[in-house]
């Protein structure tokens, strides 16, 4: 039987919180397979890991609700599924900006996930300093009388620039938002730091590479 595929924020019979949970949380399972399956694959034929560790988690109702004040929205299950799209969330963490690049690659030619948006943070770093890799994706989940396309947030970073990204998290909500300067200013100071060490490694392991084929 054919369905058709209806998208989360439109078609608006999935209407409880649990429901919404129940797709978003199913969303999470589909992509963290999918990214194994990659993973395992890249490893056989390259015996090589690009992803170093895989996070996900759903948005937490608070931050949901923070999040819809921010546009000026009102919380509702419609506005939530229509204008919040890091509900389902999945940080992949590579060891080289290389690899983040090859991962971002391989989501793309999946054929059942749709890419929605590219930001890419890397080349172009927040104000804040930050750095990452987020494509927005929808990937259908089949329940046993329709199909939704159901929203994930996918962001691809380095260790080194998770690392940044959590501790100024904590500071950032420390401050809720209104650091004083000179501490914003070190954090982006910070953030160069963490760009020279993943050039650094990057240029090192590409060295230990040649080496290691210069021996064949
Ligand atoms: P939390 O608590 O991590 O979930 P959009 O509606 O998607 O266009 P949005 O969501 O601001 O607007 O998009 P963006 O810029 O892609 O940011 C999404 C997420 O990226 C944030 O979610 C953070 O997780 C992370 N992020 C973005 N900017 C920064 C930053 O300056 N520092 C840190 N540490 N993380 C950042 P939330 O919901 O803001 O926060």
């Amino acid at each position: 039987m054919n369905q058709q595929a209806q998208t989360f924020g439109i078609g608006e019979d999935v209407d409880s919180w649990k429901t919404v949970m129940l797709i978003y949380n199913s969303a999470l399972k589909e992509v963290g397979t999918k990214l194994e399956i990659l993973n395992d694959e890249f490893q056989h034929v390259h015996q090589y890991n690009p992803i170093e560790y895989i996070k996900s988690r759903i948005k937490s109702p608070e931050s949901i609700v923070k999040k819809l004040k921010r546009h000026g929205c009102e919380s509702t299950i419609s506005n939530m599924t229509e204008y919040i799209n890091d509900i389902a969330g999945i940080r992949i963490v590579c060891s080289f900006i290389s690899d983040i690049y090859r991962m971002a690659e391989m989501i793309g030619r999946q054929n059942d996930l749709t890419v929605v948006s590219v930001k890419d943070y890397i080349k172009h770093p927040k104000r804040s300093g930050y750095k990452s890799y987020h494509m927005l994706v929808t990937i259908p989940i089949f329940l046993s009388d329709r199909v939704i396309d159901t929203k994930v947030e996918i962001q691809i970073r380095t260790i080194a620039m998770d690392f940044w990204a959590s501790l100024e998290h904590k500071i950032y909500y420390k401050f809720e938002g209104n650091a004083p300067e000179y501490i914003s200013q070190e954090l982006r100071e910070c953030s160069g730091m963490i760009s020279m060490l993943d050039a650094k490694m990057l240029s090192l392991n590409e060295a230990v590479g040649k080496t290691k084929d210069e021996k064949k």
